[in-house]
């Protein structure tokens, strides 16, 4: 079976990304009709190793009427180092934000988790029908939030950013993040198309989301490390934030 080498990475990494990993897939799985969606057969999962440690990738992705990509992935470097990255991009005909969120743990220890439901437009607000039920999420409170880097203006009021402490500020996270996908998911299910003007403003606001995360210099180091900076650049722009 395809699973076996995803389903194997996933058992060896933090348990807080497998948790995320599983929610989120059962979460698609129940508001979303999935079909597959075709990565280039040498990008499902990788393995490179330029300087010291080996970095392996692992990536789930699918299509729905309502999203032109949705992309999971896993990626563990070395034995410390694990990674759980997911984006959702609309397809352009539906006024939906842009769900992301990623966690990075080393050595047992979660250094970054963040998550957030992105503005796709002029305005960078989110629809009516997304701020009524996100502020209605229960607040929450984590011990050591962290301060979003210089490029990061994408994302919306409702994004956080954390270094979770305990296993309390994990399942916060855990419960917070998927009530946002459940959310997003919903009101995805429920979208009409919307006209071509508005179309094209929705085009040009998801090209600017993916030229800012691709500002990341954080992932971009990682990749490079492990396979060259060609390579990264491929990665960023065409399978983790294309336009
Ligand atoms: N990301 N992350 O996805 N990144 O992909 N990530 C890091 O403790 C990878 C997204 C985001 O402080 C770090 O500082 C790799 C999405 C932000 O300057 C590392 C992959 C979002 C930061 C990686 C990956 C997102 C960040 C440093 C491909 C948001 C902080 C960890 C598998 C929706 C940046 C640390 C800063 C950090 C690595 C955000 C190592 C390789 C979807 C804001």
């Amino acid at each position: 079976m395809i699973e076996t080498s995803t389903q194997s990475l996933r058992l060896r990494q933090h348990t807080l990304i497998q948790q995320l990993a599983n929610a989120i897939e059962s979460v698609w799985a129940q508001y979303l009709d999935l079909s597959p969606y075709h990565l280039p057969s040498e990008l499902g999962y990788v393995e490179g190793r330029l300087e010291g440690e080996k970095l392996i990738i692992e990536n789930k992705c699918y299509q729905t009427p309502q999203f032109r990509k949705l992309h999971l992935e896993l990626a563990q470097v070395g034995k410390n180092l694990d990674i759980l990255h997911c984006v959702m991009f609309p397809h352009p005909e539906y006024a939906l934000p842009m769900f992301g969120t990623d966690i990075v743990a080393g050595r047992g220890q979660i250094s970054a988790a963040i998550a957030d439901l992105s503005p796709l437009n002029a305005q960078r607000v989110l629809p009516e029908n997304y701020q009524l039920p996100l502020h209605q999420l229960p607040a929450h409170t984590f011990s050591q939030p962290r301060e979003l880097p210089a490029w990061a203006d994408i994302f919306s009021e409702f994004c956080f950013f954390v270094r979770p402490t305990n296993p309390e500020e994990e399942q916060l996270f855990l419960d917070r993040v998927t009530a946002m996908l459940t959310i997003h998911c919903q009101q995805a299910a429920q979208a009409i198309p919307v006209s071509n003007t508005e179309r094209a403003e929705i085009v040009t606001a998801q090209n600017y989301y993916s030229t800012k995360q691709q500002q990341n210099d954080k992932t971009r180091r990682v990749l490079e490390k492990a396979f060259g900076t060609e390579w990264a650049e491929n990665y960023m722009t065409t399978v983790l934030f294309d336009s």
